[in-house]
């Protein structure tokens, strides 16, 4: 890959957050760094666990390899490798890989001396997985209460765990988070179908500015929230979506055990409808 010319002026050291020069530099078109190395490290033992995990069957079926979190009766205790040890380690691996990116994001905007924003945006997802795995069994009281790492397992565990709370849809949590998903998507559509017209408007004709695109939405619906205040808009669509999605799985146990359909008793009740 050609190197371009900004590259070669920013590639150079500093800006670590441990380790000073260890590690600082890069392979290809990757930053390396303390955290690059970290990564690598948990990611390809997780990896290779996932891996033995498969080995011990009963299958090397892709879609049904799944590892399974511990039996409730170990509580918050370390299970045995074979009966959900593995899971427990493989967790410790994905939360360090996870954690470990998010750092080496950081490292590299000191570098370029740009924001936080793209690792800050990653830290929601990596609430919402640490959520799943860790804070809600720990509330719960047994790592059971994660969810199991294959691509089909992970989607029982979510319909099983939808289903022991009647109608998961009811959850008010759950409708704010998938009201953001929803809202996510139609802003990404909305922008990028108006950057598109704008930029790319076909054969001989001229590239158009920003005020086109201010006015385009005043002349539809009377405002426009402008360039840099839809990109604002969409980072907080999109982290509010991950937030409340944590928000939702984790009052589901540890603060709501009835059906969610009960949890609008409280409407009902209100006095104003008392007779
Ligand atoms: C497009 C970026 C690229 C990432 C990809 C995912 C792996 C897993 C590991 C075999 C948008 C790479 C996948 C490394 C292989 C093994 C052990 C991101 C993009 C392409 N899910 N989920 C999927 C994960 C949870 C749910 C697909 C991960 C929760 C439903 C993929 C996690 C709940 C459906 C996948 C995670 C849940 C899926 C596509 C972690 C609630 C689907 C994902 C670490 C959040 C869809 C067969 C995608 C599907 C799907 C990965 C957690 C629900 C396998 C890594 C427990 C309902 N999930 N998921 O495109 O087709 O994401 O499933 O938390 O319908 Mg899931
Ligand atoms: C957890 C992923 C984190 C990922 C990380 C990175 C790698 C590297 C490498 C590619 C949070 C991983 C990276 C592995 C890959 C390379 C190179 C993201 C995570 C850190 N639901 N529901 C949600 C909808 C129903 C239920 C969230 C819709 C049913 C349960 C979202 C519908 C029942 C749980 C959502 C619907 C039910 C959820 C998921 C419709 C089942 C959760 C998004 C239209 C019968 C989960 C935190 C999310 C949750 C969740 C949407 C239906 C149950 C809001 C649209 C009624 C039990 N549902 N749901 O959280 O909140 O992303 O998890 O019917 O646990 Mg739901
Ligand atoms: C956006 C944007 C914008 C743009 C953009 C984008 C948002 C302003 C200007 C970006 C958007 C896109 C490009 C669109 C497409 C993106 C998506 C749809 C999102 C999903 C993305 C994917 C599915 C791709 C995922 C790919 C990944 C994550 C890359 C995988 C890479 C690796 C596994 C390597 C990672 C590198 C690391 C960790 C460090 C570097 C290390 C090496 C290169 C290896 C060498 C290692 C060493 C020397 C260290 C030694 C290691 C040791 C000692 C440990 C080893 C341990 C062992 C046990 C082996 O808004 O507009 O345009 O483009």
């Amino acid at each position: 890959m050609a190197m371009l010319s900004f590259e070669r002026r920013y590639r150079i050291r500093g800006g670590t957050l441990i380790g000073g020069d260890l590690f600082d530099f890069w392979v290809g078109p990757f930053y390396v760094g303390f955290f690059g190395v970290t990564t690598l490290f948990f990611a390809a033992l997780g990896t290779a666990l996932i891996v033995y995990g498969a080995a011990l069957g009963p299958t090397w079926n892709l879609w049904q390899i799944s590892i399974a979190p511990p039996d409730l009766k170990y509580g918050l205790a370390l299970a045995p490798l074979k009966e959900g040890g593995l899971w427990q380690i493989i967790t410790i691996c994905a939360i360090g890989a996870f954690v470990s990116w998010a750092l080496r994001e950081v490292e590299i905007c000191r570098k370029l001396g740009i924001g936080y924003h793209v690792p800050f945006a990653f830290s929601f997802a990596i609430l919402a997985y640490v959520t799943l795995v860790v804070i809600r069994p720990l509330l719960m009281g047994a790592w059971g209460h994660g969810f199991p790492y294959g691509i089909f397992s992970h989607l029982d565990w979510v319909s099983n765990v939808g289903y022991q709370f009647l109608h998961f849809h009811y959850n008010p949590a759950h409708m704010l988070g998938v009201t953001f998903f929803f809202t996510t998507t139609l802003a990404l559509s909305l922008h990028g179908s108006l950057v598109l017209s704008a930029t790319n408007p076909g054969k001989g004709q001229t590239v158009k500015t920003p005020e086109h695109e201010d006015t385009y939405f005043r002349d539809l619906i009377g405002y426009s929230i402008g360039t840099l205040g839809i990109h604002r808009l969409g980072l907080f669509l999109a982290l509010s979506a991950g937030f409340w999605s944590a928000v939702c799985i984790v009052i589901s146990g540890p603060f709501w055990n009835q059906g969610w359909p009960e949890w609008w008793g409280w409407w009902l009740n209100l006095p104003i409808w008392a007779s």
